[in-house]
């Protein structure tokens, strides 16, 4: 009989081989007529089946509410310098993408693995928040350098809302707000942000949309799929930093000394 040559990668998502390309097994010209968005192309290419549209535009809004921050964040910065250093866009693309991380926007499956723990162990926010802190961690999704209790991050409201209207729960998410009503007895800027936001309705999704099994979820937690959201969402706005920064010929970018403290001593 035939003998199947070993092969040295297994590929389960997209299949490139026929007459047109298909994502988990959909067609290209099927997902073109039936106006698939992007929310329903990475639920098929990172999800592997297609999600209800009310998930699919919820991973839709969280693109675009991510998708920039203007330009002082740390990402958009390091695009920024890079650019102006003369870089071409891939350069300044990675730049600003290697700031993604636990202290910024990376914090989305840390958020989900904490609130999750949490949550189904039964804690308080008393006892989460008391025993993150004396293991020295930041909650994850907790937290802003400008967003503070009298000035919330308008893109979390608008996800919580989206959350409350269209998903059959939202039992981590609100857990979460429990938890932001008690770092904020602390202090005034530890609100969720958007990484906690996203994290924590992501889970809801996952848990109430009858699409995925316990295992399923698990392992998508575990993993940690959801900093793609926000690196895939940012990588939009790092785009136009460097676009802009070179329509605007702007030149090599020096710090100035004024901003630095030069000093022997910390
Ligand atoms: N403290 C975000 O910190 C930030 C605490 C906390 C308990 C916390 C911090 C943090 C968790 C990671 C997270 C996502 C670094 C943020 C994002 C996208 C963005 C960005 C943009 C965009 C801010 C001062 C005191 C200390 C700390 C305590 C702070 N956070 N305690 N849990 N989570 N959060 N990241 O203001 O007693 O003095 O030692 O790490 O979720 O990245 O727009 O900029 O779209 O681009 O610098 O929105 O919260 O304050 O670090 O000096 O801390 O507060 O222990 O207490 P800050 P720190 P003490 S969204």
């Amino acid at each position: 009989g035939k003998v199947r040559a070993p092969t040295h990668i297994v590929s389960t998502i997209c299949d490139d081989r026929g007459e047109e390309p298909t994502y988990a097994g959909v067609a290209m010209s099927y997902i073109i007529e039936s106006n698939y968005g992007i929310g329903d192309v990475i639920s098929l290419l990172w999800f592997k089946r297609s999600l209800p549209r009310y998930c699919t535009k919820f991973i839709e809004m969280c693109i675009m509410l991510c998708a920039d921050h203007g330009p002082c964040v740390s990402g958009a910065h390091n695009a920024i310098v890079t650019a102006r250093a003369g870089k071409d866009l891939v350069s300044s693309l990675v730049s600003g993408l290697l700031t993604i991380g636990p202290r910024f926007g990376g914090a989305i499956d840390d958020a989900a693995r904490y609130f999750k723990d949490a949550h189904d162990r039964g804690l308080s926010p008393y006892e989460f928040v008391e025993s993150m802190k004396k293991k020295g961690i930041r909650v994850p999704g907790i937290g802003h350098r400008i967003k503070s209790r009298d000035n919330r991050d308008k893109r979390v409201e608008l996800l919580q809302k989206y959350g409350r209207t269209h998903f059959p729960a939202v039992k981590y998410m609100e857990y979460a707000v429990t938890v932001e009503t008690y770092t904020l007895t602390k202090a005034n800027n530890l609100v969720m942000n958007v990484d906690g936001a996203i994290g924590s309705l992501f889970l809801d999704l996952l848990g109430s949309c009858a699409m995925f099994t316990q295992q399923e979820i698990d392992e998508i937690v575990e993993i940690g799929y959801l900093n793609g959201l926000f690196v895939l969402a940012r990588s939009i706005g790092l785009i136009g930093h460097t676009f802009d920064q070179k329509r605007l010929k702007q030149p090599l970018y020096r710090h100035p000394w004024e901003d630095v403290l030069y000093t022997k001593y910390s």
